[in-house]
């Protein structure tokens, strides 16, 4: 016989209230202007960032929301310069094929304006590279059980992290070195953490160049009924 389910444990809410209009057209109008200033960043300075900054952007994106609450991401930090060369090297391979073949002439013609290419030397100048993995299973009591909605809860956790670093004055790259299975074998990480996104992090150099890029308008992206 299974089991009986556990009872849910509730618990009073702690919130923020913010009842002024004015005060939540402030605040909704500060975060738009500061993460309408995050950009994809290619050009990084060698500049150390404390851990503790990391660390904190970290456990903020631990705050997301998650499938069942089974919280399935582990953010890997990377600060060593021998495990980064590892990783440039086993990226740029990857990346040699995909764009000498692998990628498709649209998708190629789609990435001409952002200038990129096989070589990743900001895998190796950045003071640290961000590995977020995907829990895909957890082991209970002997038994494999698949976490849920995984997918959407490390990307929700993903963008979390992005605008945490960002707010603190650091850029970031969502890099996706196709196929990634090799971070799992350079970071030895287990078979049911698989790797979902590898973030450079630092800060940019005094030159830095960036795409000229247009974000879509609200009327572009928002439909009301
Ligand atoms: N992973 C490759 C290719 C690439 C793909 C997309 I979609 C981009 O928005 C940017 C690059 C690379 O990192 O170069």
């Amino acid at each position: 016989m299974s089991k009986p389910f556990p009872k849910p444990n509730l618990v009073p809410l702690k919130f923020r209230h913010i009842e002024d209009e004015t005060e939540q057209k402030r605040r909704v109008e500060d975060l738009y202007e500061n993460l309408n200033l995050r950009r994809t960043v290619r050009d990084y300075s060698d500049k150390d960032v404390p851990l503790e900054i990391i660390e904190k952007a970290i456990l903020t994106a631990g705050t997301a929301p998650s499938g069942a609450h089974m919280q399935p991401w582990r953010f890997v930090v990377v600060q060593d310069a021998e495990v980064k060369k590892k990783i440039r090297e086993a990226a740029e391979k990857e990346e040699y094929e995909s764009y000498h073949g692998r990628m498709s002439e649209k998708w190629l013609r789609r990435l001409a304006p952002l200038g990129t290419d096989e070589n990743k030397p900001f895998l190796e100048i950045a003071p640290y590279l961000i590995i977020v993995f995907r829990i895909n299973s957890i082991e209970k009591d002997g038994e494999k059980e698949p976490t849920y909605y995984s997918q959407e809860s490390v990307g929700i956790a993903v963008g979390m992290l992005l605008a945490a670093l960002h707010n603190a004055g650091l850029a970031t790259l969502t890099h996706t070195p196709s196929p990634m299975r090799f971070l799992q074998e350079i970071l030895g990480r287990p078979k049911n953490e698989v790797p979902f996104v590898l973030i450079p992090v630092g800060y940019p150099t005094e030159d830095a160049k960036v795409p000229d890029l247009k974000r879509k308008s609200l009327e572009e992206i928002m439909t009301i009924i």
